[in-house]
């Protein structure tokens, strides 16, 4: 039998026309939308990256659940490091809808085929990390993710909405943290400089690199995945911070950073590019004790998929145990 394809059948050309047409509109793209493979493995990639991020963030902030200094604080920060929580499971569910399995995207990060972000590779060595962390890196995360709500991807670009509401609870309890000890005692002022001094440049990092040595920008912008280039949300966020550090009574740790009447910015030192490069290659000082504590948890937490999977099964339509309780409740 010979099937004959009506003469209107649409080639791959048209689809690749819609595509760009929608993507030229803002108009969102939805997982059974068409899409050119390089698009999918592009938010595979920064996606699970970003998944990923979430929850290996989760393990400095949570090395000082136990040492909180008060009650408050302590529910403050577990809040916070169980949105951090959240914000993975929405983020593998994202990526999820582009068909791949978060078995295989774990599988990744363990055995370090997927990156995630190098600002996890430092140690939070007081509690002042805390604060420094919920201002800074939060911050950073909030510059860049704001523009990510309008993703052309429709599930990464909605889960970023509700991610985006938490980062800025989660801010603004650092710089609320890093206010009161500034205030405090002459001890706890320079605790809460001492970890601005350590947070600042690799906050900065967490944009990706220059743009001229970023290998995506080019084409994820093209995509509008992303909506601005690296070093564009880099200015934004030091323009933001200046004001609140001063607000704070802390002094960012860069003597070039100066006001710019023409540009209307301020001009800021160099960054050290080779630091983030070893950082990305695994020699960062907690590479190692964040994937050996990742790897572990997973591990550990073996038997819950399987009694969740075994739940699922249990309880799936068909299953005759559950038709059998159903017919009886009827
Ligand atoms: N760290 O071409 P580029 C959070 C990689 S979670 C490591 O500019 P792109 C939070 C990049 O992947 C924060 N790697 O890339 C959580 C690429 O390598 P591959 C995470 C980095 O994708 C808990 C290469 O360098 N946020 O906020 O166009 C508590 C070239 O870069 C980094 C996100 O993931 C880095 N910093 O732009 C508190 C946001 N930067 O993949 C807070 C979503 C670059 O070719 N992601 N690389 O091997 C993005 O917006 C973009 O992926 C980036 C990089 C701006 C990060």
């Amino acid at each position: 039998m010979t099937t004959v394809l009506p003469e209107t059948a649409p080639g791959p050309e048209a689809y690749e026309a819609a595509f760009d047409a929608a993507v030229a509109a803002d108009e969102r793209i939805e997982p059974r939308d068409w899409m050119p493979d390089a698009y999918r493995a592009t938010l595979v990639r920064q996606i699970a990256q970003h998944a990923h991020s979430e929850i290996i963030g989760m393990q400095p902030e949570a090395n000082w659940i136990t040492r909180a200094p008060s009650l408050r604080r302590k529910a403050i920060l577990m809040a916070k490091v169980q949105d951090e929580a959240g914000h993975g499971l929405y983020l593998y569910s994202a990526a999820e809808t582009l068909g791949v399995g978060r078995d295989e995207l774990l599988d990744k990060l363990h055995n370090g085929r997927q990156k995630y972000s190098s600002i996890f590779n430092y140690p939070t060595l007081t509690w002042a990390d805390v604060g420094a962390i919920g201002w800074l890196v939060d911050g950073a995360a909030i510059t860049n993710q704001v523009p990510l709500c309008r993703c052309s991807y429709g599930p990464y670009a909605r889960a970023m909405v509700r991610v985006c509401k938490e980062e800025s609870f989660h801010q603004r309890q650092g710089y609320e943290l890093l206010l009161e000890l500034s205030r405090g005692t002459e001890e706890q002022h320079a605790m809460a400089q001492d970890a601005v001094d350590r947070w600042w440049w690799p906050s900065l990092m967490m944009f990706g690199p220059p743009d001229d040595e970023s290998a995506h920008s080019a084409q994820s912008m093209a995509w509008k995945i992303k909506r601005h280039s690296n070093d564009e949300l880099r200015q934004r966020f030091v323009d933001i911070c200046v004001p609140q550090a001063e607000a704070l009574g802390l002094t960012l740790p860069d003597p070039d950073l100066t006001w710019n009447e023409e540009t209307g910015r301020h001009d800021f030192g160099a960054i050290d590019w080779s630091e983030f490069k070893a950082v990305l290659k695994g020699n960062g000082p907690c590479n190692e004790a964040r994937i050996t504590q990742r790897r572990r948890a997973h591990e550990e937490g073996a038997w819950v998929r399987d009694a969740a999977a075994a739940y699922a099964a249990k309880h799936a339509p068909g299953d005759d145990r559950t038709n059998r309780k159903e017919a009886a409740s009827r």
